[in-house]
């Protein structure tokens, strides 16, 4: 028995410190000390031994058991660096291999145009409004004096969620100058740039979804004077020093009175030419003195307080700047057209 026992840990030893692999060194533990195992199988011979014997057998066996498993051991260390080292080698990362290229976006023209706007209204002491794409039919339109049976709030043109007409999809930009005179003290000096949905088919000068700049003044004592100096100032800084302007009448349901802001063609000097259609003039915005039914209807009283208001598509003032003849062009987002800019 000594013998075999002698075999055995010659054998397993030797096996062992050789195995290849994890999986055969596990399959080797399985052989030697399992259950069923070399080492299990010599034991059950101890019976056939004498009671003199076996104690000394038995010590044999326990320091045998011992000492595959600290083989075992051993070398499953030395595999799992092993492993280690290979793991490290594959996943080498060659430092001088040249980057991925990295591209980077910029703005899109809009923004360009809308940020040279707001930074021009901020630098006259404007602040920034911002408030919901989805309004109600009162600040859309009611405390805007466009009363019900006006066409614009037909159906047709206006985007609305539900059947009463009451909740809709902004068509101007208006309704948040609504709730700034609403909540904000008095005096107020406000721009308020955002989209704005209407009805339309898509075409080369319409969109469902576009772009409104608007601007509100309401103080003490504030006269058309105020608004025609302040525009053509802001004209002056977006189109150059010396460039003409006109201001003709015109109505809307909010201003009273109303006017629209002309820019004389800076292409022909106004003889009429392809830039401005042969008009000579280029239409930039809509404007007028807030309405005193808009004023009292958010609780500022007309005969103490009076205000000037404006507004303009934002799409056009970049079609305009960057000579972009497709309004379409600006919302596909065609990198060979957005790269240009
Ligand atoms: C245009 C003309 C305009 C306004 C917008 C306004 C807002 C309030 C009160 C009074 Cl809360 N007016 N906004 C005034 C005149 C013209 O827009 O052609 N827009 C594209």
């Amino acid at each position: 028995m000594k013998e075999l026992m002698q075999k055995l840990r010659d054998a397993s030893l030797q096996a062992v410190s050789q195995a290849p692999s994890m999986e055969m060194l596990e399959e080797m533990r399985v052989k030697y000390l399992g259950k069923k195992g070399e080492l299990t199988a010599v034991l059950r011979q101890m019976g056939k031994l004498s009671a003199e014997e076996r104690p000394a057998m038995g010590q044999l066996a326990n320091q045998l058991r011992g000492d595959i498993e600290a083989a075992i051991e051993l070398r499953r260390a030395e595999l799992s660096a092993a492993l280690m080292e290979a793991k490290l080698e594959a996943e080498a990362v060659d430092v001088t291999m040249p980057a991925k290229e990295l591209r980077q976006g910029h703005k899109h023209p809009m923004y360009n145009v809308l940020d040279q706007i707001k930074d021009i209204f901020i630098g006259m002491g404007f602040e920034i409004q911002d408030g919901p794409e989805v309004e109600r039919a009162e600040y859309n339109f009611d405390k805007l004096n466009i009363d019900e049976g006006h066409p614009s709030r037909d159906w047709t043109d206006t985007f609305y969620f539900t059947e009463d007409s009451q909740i809709l999809l902004r068509t101007q930009t208006s309704g948040m100058q609504i709730h700034a005179m609403e909540t904000r003290e008095l005096p107020i000096r406000i721009v308020a740039p955002g989209r704005v949905y209407r009805k339309d088919e898509v075409d080369a000068t319409h969109s469902p979804m576009f772009h409104q700049i608007e601007g509100l003044v309401v103080d003490k004592g504030v006269t058309m004077a105020d608004l025609k100096a302040t525009l053509n100032l802001v004209v002056e800084q977006l189109y150059g020093k010396g460039t003409v302007t006109r201001f003709r009448p015109h109505h809307f349901p909010f201003t009273e009175p109303s006017c629209e802001l002309d820019i004389q063609c800076h292409k022909c000097g106004g003889k009429g030419c392809p830039t401005c259609k042969g008009q000579g003039w280029i239409e930039v915005l809509g404007a007028g003195m807030v309405h005193p039914k808009v004023l009292s209807g958010c609780g500022i009283d007309p005969d103490v307080y009076s205000g000037w208001a404006f507004g303009m598509g934002l799409e056009r003032l970049a079609m305009g700047e960057y000579k972009i003849t497709d309004l379409r062009l600006i919302f596909e987002n065609d990198e060979r057209f957005l790269q240009q800019f």
